[in-house]
């Protein structure tokens, strides 16, 4: 929260110095966090990922081969359950709102990862 408020204010200082919007907008972008993350015979990796409260998160799953296990992804406390084709990115976007753990895992649950939320 702390952070907001300066990126804000270095937001407005810009933006009244140079008449524009646009460092405004490339610092919301900033805070916009994108993780790859893919999936092989050795599950997911990199299997943990840290976020904060109030950034938006696009995970992004890729599936590297047909071999493993791996063709769906689930998180169940965002009630996602998606289907990963071979070699194609499949993009999960979220806010999160509470600090705490997000588990994800494999279709068998054989291969699973987590997303640790701390407090933005
Ligand atoms: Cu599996």
């Amino acid at each position: 929260m702390k952070k907001m408020k300066l990126f804000l204010g270095l937001a407005t200082l810009f933006v009244g110095l140079s008449g524009s919007f646009a460092f405004e907008t490339s610092v919301v972008e900033a805070h916009t966090r994108t993780v790859k993350i893919t999936v092989d015979k050795n599950g997911f990796s990199p299997s943990s990922t840290e976020v904060e409260t109030g950034h938006k998160v696009n995970l992004v799953f890729n599936r590297a081969d047909k071999n493993s296990c791996g063709s769906v992804v689930v998180i169940p406390k965002l009630k996602v359950r998606k289907t990963l084709p071979v070699g194609k990115d499949v993009i999960v976007s979220f806010t999160p709102t509470e600090a705490g753990r997000l588990t994800f895992s494999c279709g068998t649950g054989k291969h699973k990862g987590s997303i640790i939320v701390s407090e933005g």
